[in-house]
């Protein structure tokens, strides 16, 4: 597989100055060295926009692997997402002033989709880095969940390996509790490296020239 990597993390929203998960996307890319090209993007924190952005990226860009990334208040842990569910239920309204009751996000679409990700292996690669990690059941009613779900719909009809993982905010903006962005960042670079390896094989062993 050298099809691209796409990586999306979100603008800041509820009147937090930053988005954890663009920090940690956004060192993923700075330190990116292959085997495939990685191309990012930020998406708005927006019910109708943010989905529709990423199906027209998955559309132009063809990725091989698509994570969406999101930040989550409140947890300690990487969340492996484990299913996108239709429903858009929040507290908060969205960017754009929506705010969500116990709407459905497709009428006729299916009521799930599980992530496409090797979750298990996953969890066990980013164990090994030492960051906290946890399969999550739920990405919540709000902007991440419906990203997740139309992810899922596209890559499933475009046979794209694709998941949404959640990092936690960063200590600054979670009043001394959270996880640094290089943390979160090294754990999304291990999913990505995880699926890469289970597509592609092994890396080469180098050779040995003398
Ligand atoms: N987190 C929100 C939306 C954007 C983000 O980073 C969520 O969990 O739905």
């Amino acid at each position: 597989m050298s099809a691209p990597v796409l990586l999306t993390g979100f603008e800041p929203f509820d009147g937090r100055p930053v988005n954890a998960s663009w920090l940690a996307v956004q060192e993923v890319s700075r330190t990116w060295s292959g085997p495939v090209p990685l191309v990012v993007e930020r998406l708005p924190v927006s019910y109708d926009r943010a989905p529709r952005l990423l199906a027209d990226r998955i559309d132009r860009i063809r990725p091989g692997l698509v994570i969406a990334t999101g930040e989550a208040g409140g947890r300690t842990a990487v969340g492996l997402e484990r299913v996108a569910v239709n429903v858009a239920d929040a507290a908060i309204a969205d960017a754009d002033g929506r705010l969500a009751v116990e709407e459905r996000l497709e009428p006729d679409g299916p009521d799930a989709y599980l992530s496409a990700l090797p979750l298990r292996e996953c969890l066990a690669a980013v164990r090994r880095t030492g960051v906290p990690v946890e399969i999550s059941a739920s990405a919540g009613g709000y902007v991440c969940n419906a990203v997740f779900y139309r992810l899922m719909a596209v890559a499933r009809e475009s046979r794209v390996a694709a998941g949404f993982v959640h990092v936690p905010l960063t200590p600054a903006q979670g009043g001394g509790v959270g996880m640094v962005t290089v943390d979160a960042a090294l754990a999304l670079r291990t999913v990505v490296d995880t699926v890469l390896e289970a597509t592609l094989g092994p890396e080469p062993a180098e050779v040995d020239r003398t």
